[in-house]
């Protein structure tokens, strides 16, 4: 039966005995070997009682197996719901409760703590390490290598993909077929993906950049990937001489550049870089070609709505742009307060539509209705300006969002775990500027009335509550929040007042 994710992503390299993934080890697993494996785990799903449409969570270390467990998850019909490896098990069991998970598979070592989070939803709890072990694994142990695809339209889903919201509360992002296949599609050809190219892959698999941009695009094009558990300099460096292209969010490049060992010789097999997920800073994009002669290939994109902009493979990559819109993409300006479209370089709220813009969010009508426009637009909360030669600009968020190394925060969910703290009345969270992470989370604390919280207990009420890179990393105490006529706590005096915190001279991390 047609499934036309597995039939575009997978299916075209049934029995190929080709390499598919590089792993740090030195040996390669073809793409015979992976589909096989991923059809194993689609037996094990179906016999958990998976069927076309339920959801399959996972929080699982980067390893082939779990990549495998996407594939296996689309050729048995049901929809991908990857978590990050960081959140905390409070954290986990919103996204399992509120999707109604049919399977959650999860770290052994986690199995324990998640065993009531599944157990409140009726979900079957499987485990998966990286090292091939598991329960997952176990049941996988002589099942057939093949399995009878599930049949799936293009329009269904097929991943959900939890973002945070200005109100503290999470939305699942819906990724139909279309959306994945068409943005893939769509991105190998504008970078000239082929069969030959070896991508370095150092991000996480449980985000869009990852996830799909990453790996969708050397399915498509049939090429393998440099498979790395997470960024780690050295490993980089012993890959490049062997890759063909590395995608990443700017603190890899910073980070590179940071390294001596980064020279043009060491980048002189590569053929592209590309960057996204956050601002590229222009310092970064010229550094970064004063040492190895590439112009970072710099693109645009967001969970709901994949990738919207890139700067182009042949023409002028500009620094401080994302570039025009991809093929079959719409992007346009609008006045934020009317929705009118702006004139040619103005700024204004960035808007999108085409086959790469989700279907809305799960079981939330409300939110779909406040962001998704009946005319198929979506308000990106991002605010950005055309230049003259039809570039996108982003020049800021209308959203309050902290992006800090490629992890979006939303404010809202730490102030809610702040003001809840003893001695609290308000507090206020900001980004700051950072040398590695772009933007590091700041907390602003007003005390009751005769009460001194301490900076260390409240980073430890975080610790319990939040994953890691949510965390403050610096907490500040005030007698008042700087508010506006309306009330309002004005953010931009706060940032103002605190951005030097982490400023290259005085940085920790
Ligand atoms: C890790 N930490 C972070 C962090 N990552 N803190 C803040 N922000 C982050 N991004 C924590 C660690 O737990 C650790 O805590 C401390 O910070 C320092 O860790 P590190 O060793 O320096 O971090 P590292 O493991 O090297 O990870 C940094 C990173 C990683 C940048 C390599 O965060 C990363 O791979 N980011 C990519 C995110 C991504 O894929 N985004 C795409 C979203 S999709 P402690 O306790 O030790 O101090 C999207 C759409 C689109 O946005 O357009 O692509
Ligand atoms: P996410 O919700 O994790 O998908 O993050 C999407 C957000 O990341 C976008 O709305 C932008 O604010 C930001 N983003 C992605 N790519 C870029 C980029 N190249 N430059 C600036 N911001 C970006």
């Amino acid at each position: 039966m047609p499934n036309p994710l597995f039939d575009t992503l997978f299916a075209p390299h049934m029995g190929r005995d080709t390499p598919f993934l590089h792993l740090a080890d030195g040996s390669t697993l073809s793409y015979a070997t992976f589909l096989a494996r991923a059809a194993q785990f689609a037996h094990v799903l179906a016999a958990e009682g998976v069927v076309a449409g339920d959801r399959v969570a996972a929080q699982i270390a980067k390893s082939p197996d779990a990549l495998a467990l996407f594939a296996a998850t689309v050729q048995a019909g049901a929809v991908f719901l990857p978590l990050n490896t960081a959140y905390t098990v409070g954290e986990l069991g919103y996204f399992v409760e509120n999707s109604r998970a049919k399977v959650l598979v999860c770290d052994p070592a986690n199995a324990p703590a998640l065993a009531p989070v599944a157990g409140a939803v009726g979900a079957a709890l499987l485990t998966l390490d990286d090292t091939g072990g598991g329960s997952l694994a176990a049941a996988a142990i002589g099942a057939a290598p093949s399995f009878d695809t599930a049949g799936r339209n293009a329009g269904d889903l097929a991943a959900l993909l939890y973002t945070s919201g200005t109100t503290g509360r999470s939305k699942g992002a819906m990724l139909t077929q279309s959306n994945l296949i068409s943005n893939a599609q769509v991105l190998a050809k504008a970078w000239r993906f082929t069969a030959d190219d070896v991508l370095l892959h150092a991000l996480p698999i449980f985000h869009t950049h990852g996830l799909f941009v990453a790996t969708n695009i050397t399915l498509v094009a049939g090429g393998s990937m440099f498979f790395l558990p997470k960024f780690d300099p050295d490993a980089v460096l012993a890959a490049l001489p062997r890759a063909t292209a590395m995608m990443g969010v700017p603190t890899f490049y910073t980070r590179l550049l940071g390294e001596p060992r980064f020279t043009r010789e060491a980048a002189e097999h590569m053929r592209l870089f590309v960057s996204g997920s956050a601002p590229l800073l222009e310092e970064t994009h010229r550094q970064f070609e004063a040492r190895t002669g590439h112009r970072i290939l710099e693109r645009y994109g967001m969970t709901e709505t994949n990738m919207n902009t890139s700067n182009p493979y042949e023409g002028a990559r500009r620094a401080g742009t994302v570039g025009p819109p991809l093929p079959g993409v719409e992007v346009k300006i609008t006045d934020p307060e009317t929705g009118a479209a702006l004139p040619r370089g103005e700024v204004g709220q960035i808007e999108v539509r085409g086959p790469n813009v989700f279907a809305g969010y799960w079981e939330m009508p409300e939110k779909t209705a406040a962001e998704l426009r009946e005319s198929g637009f979506f308000l990106t909360g991002d605010l950005g300006r055309f230049d003259g030669e039809g570039y996108l600009q982003i020049v800021g968020r209308s959203k309050d969002l902290i992006i800090s190394g490629g992890y979006n925060i939303y404010p809202k969910e730490i102030e809610l775990v702040l003001d809840t703290q003893p001695g609290v009345l308000e507090s206020a969270v900001i980004g700051v500027p950072h040398p590695d992470f772009g933007e590091t989370v700041v907390a602003v604390i007003v005390a009751k009335a005769g009460a001194a919280p301490e900076e260390q207990a409240l980073l430890s009420a975080c610790s319990g509550a939040l994953a890691r890179f949510k965390q403050p990393r610096k907490i500040l105490f005030t007698d008042a929040l700087p508010r506006n006529t309306m009330g309002k706590v004005q953010k931009n005096a706060l940032r103002a007042e605190h951005g030097g915190l982490f400023a290259p001279d005085q940085a920790t991390k």
